[in-house]
């Protein structure tokens, strides 16, 4: 028996700060990192595959500005471990200040800096319109840390049609790492991703 405890799953703290973020280090042994445009659903992953209502989650771009800190319980056979689950604030976000969007910045890097041993990424982008330009500017920054490094195409519910699902799989086919195609929103195709994950964290 392998699966996420999801009753046991908290929110823990906010974190805004370089200094916070050196501060919480030591609690981390191993996590997951939600990264990814703003809007793209960072926060609607977390609900969807650790609690309902755990993160905050806003039609409008630009809802999670700070670094938002979650532990999670997996249980293996009679073992229980605890993760730490971080939701970042997206990039990407046009309609913010440039002093509101530096500070977003500065504390992205800081986080990648500080945490690019200790998370498994999950880099999400939008099914629909994956690799903008802004995902590809991600990408080519994010590369350096050499992290271990998920792609998830999230909201697949909207391809609506048949032939935008064959377009979408047929694009997915020509990448060269592993990717996964999901619903957070519908909490589609999550089972595969969870067994992964649990398999990942577990072996780590
Ligand atoms: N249709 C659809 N909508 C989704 C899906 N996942 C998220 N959304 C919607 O997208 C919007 C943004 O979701 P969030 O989870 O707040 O996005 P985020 O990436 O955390 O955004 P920031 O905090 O601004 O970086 C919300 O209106 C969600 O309901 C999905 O799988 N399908
Ligand atoms: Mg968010």
């Amino acid at each position: 028996m392998k699966q996420i405890l999801r009753a046991n799953s908290r929110h823990i703290t906010t974190i805004a700060t370089e200094i916070q973020l050196i501060e919480y280090l030591p609690k981390v042994d191993q996590a997951i990192a939600l990264c990814g445009r703003s809007n793209v659903g960072k926060s609607t992953f977390i609900n969807a595959f650790f609690k309902n209502n755990l993160a905050r989650v806003s039609n409008t771009p630009g809802k999670t500005k700070e670094v938002q800190v979650f532990t999670f319980e997996v249980q293996v056979e009679d073992e229980i471990k605890t993760f730490t689950a971080f939701d970042l604030p997206g990039y990407g976000h046009a309609k913010v200040s440039k002093t509101e969007r530096a500070r977003w910045d500065l504390l992205l890097d800081n986080f990648f800096q500080i945490y690019h041993e200790k998370c498994l990424f999950i880099h999400l982008m939008d099914a629909l319109n994956p690799f903008q330009k802004n995902d590809e500017s991600f990408i080519k920054y994010f590369r350096r840390f050499h992290s271990d490094y998920w792609m998830i195409f999230n909201k697949v519910d909207k391809l609506k049609n048949q032939s935008a699902r064959a377009k979408f799989k047929n694009f997915q086919k020509t990448l060269k790492n592993k990717s996964y195609a999901i619903s957070a929103d519908k909490k589609q195709n999550l089972e595969l991703l969870e067994s992964d994950l649990i398999d990942y964290l577990f072996k780590n």
